[in-house]
């Protein structure tokens, strides 16, 4: 079964995403995502340009042989562009190798070893008391773990902080921002101040645990904005409060800034979605710096390589906590139920739900019920792209904001 068609689809339903389309000469379909958020086109071309000529004609089955073709064949190794491309092949042939075996993807991977994914949700507020109906919202729809981020008194618009509380209301509130500036896009600038920030994080979990109880599993996002000694102290104010986890404290790129983090506090540590290899993970792996995984599947290299990571992690006791914002696909979105339902070591995933238009464009067979995600019993992946309804939703360029400390400083994100 020979690969005879790749083409990339460029659809922005609410938000950007690039989906990569796979055929074989038995006129067998596959999916794959490649979106790079804020960055979509880079990894467009590069599948346009630099990968899809590679593939025609490659056998489709190959899967562990193409992965390694396009990674040590290609000279330049890694970064989120190259292995976002790589992901959306990977992810498109195990697809169609499912599909051509008439099995859901997680069967291929070792079959069932749980009912469900348990998944977390995403409720913010500006103020505690905004926090807390987000909560109920959130329970209302039957989470049964809960991140929560909150504004900060004196600074304005906080990063993850949704400003829609209806009711029901879809929580897509991490998009990349369309700011259009004398006919330019540019990023949105957002004030920041950590201390601040230290200060009020503390008195928002008390809060919540006053309210909702020990039992609730509470999650926590500081998006890489501390340093290691200022992560250290949060991680060790939040310890009465016994969080599920503490994502992301300190800058991605710093393995060694967890070992001080470590030495400080027994908050689980979770960091991981801007990684890009197994190889970002190493020292935090296999000196047990981190407890959760955070990798999307998309932007670490597809099926293929996301499983490899999972198992080496779970040499060491470390469990997966997947990446799952709006952001990655319905595609991407998939891969991951499917290794979540397979590997033993899961921990938990993220699942902030995408839009009704973007669920207009990809037709998805996932299901959320009792606060657990299962990827359906359809034959691959399970996600269908409507490629009509795909071309009505024209690429807008758009980016994350930026944010500078009151002196104008740039600060991490
Ligand atoms: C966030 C993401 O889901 C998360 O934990 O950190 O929404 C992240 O901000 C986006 O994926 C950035 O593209
Ligand atoms: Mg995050």
């Amino acid at each position: 079964m020979l690969i005879t068609d790749v083409s990339v689809v460029v659809t922005s339903p609410g938000r950007n995403f690039v989906t990569l389309k796979i055929t074989t000469s038995d006129g067998v379909v596959g999916l794959g995502d490649a979106t790079v958020n804020g960055r979509e086109l880079a990894v467009a071309s590069y599948l346009t340009d630099h990968v899809a000529a590679l593939l025609i004609g490659r056998e489709a089955n190959n899967i562990e042989d193409t992965w390694q073709y396009l990674y040590r064949g290609a000279y330049w190794r890694r970064g989120p562009i190259t292995m976002a491309a790589i992901a959306a092949v990977d992810m498109a042939l195990w697809d169609i190798k499912a599909k051509v075996a008439g099995l859901p993807l997680y069967q291929l991977l070792g079959g069932a070893s749980r009912t469900g994914a348990l998944a977390y949700g995403h409720a913010s507020g500006s103020d505690i008391p905004a926090l807390f109906d987000s909560i109920r919202n959130h329970l209302e729809l039957g989470y049964k773990a809960i991140r929560i981020q909150t504004g900060v008194p004196g600074l304005g618009q906080v990063y993850g902080v949704a400003s829609d509380q209806k009711p029901g209301a879809r929580y897509d509130y991490e998009p990349a921002k369309r700011n259009v500036v004398d006919g330019r896009p540019l990023p949105v600038e957002e004030a920041w101040d950590t201390r601040a920030y230290l200060r009020h994080v503390p008195t928002v979990f008390e809060a919540v645990r006053n309210e909702f109880g020990p039992e609730l599993p509470l999650l926590h996002d500081g998006h890489h904005r501390m340093t290691p000694i200022q992560a250290a102290k949060l991680g060790k104010s939040l310890e009465p409060y016994d969080l599920f986890w503490l994502e992301d404290c300190t800058p991605g790129e710093d393995q060694d800034a967890l070992r001080l983090v470590r030495q400080h506090t027994t908050t689980p540590i979770a960091i991981g979605e801007v990684f890009n290899s197994v190889f970002d993970y190493q020292t935090l792996i296999t000196e047990r710096l981190i407890d959760y995984v955070r990798s999307a599947v998309t932007h670490t290299g597809g099926v293929t390589a996301m499983k490899k990571l999972l198992d080496f992690a779970a040499v060491y006791g470390i469990k997966s906590g997947m990446h799952g914002p709006t952001d990655i696909s319905p595609v991407g979105m998939a891969a991951a139920l499917h290794i979540d339902m397979a590997i033993h070591n899961f921990g938990i995933q993220e699942y902030m739900q995408h839009s009704a238009e973007t669920l207009e464009v990809f037709r998805t067979s996932y299901t959320f019920t009792g606060g657990l995600l299962h990827p359906g019993e359809n034959p691959g992946l399970g996600v269908d792209l409507d490629e009509d309804a795909a071309a009505t939703f024209e690429y807008t360029p758009a980016y994350l904001p930026v944010n500078r400390l009151q002196d104008g400083t740039v600060h991490d994100w």
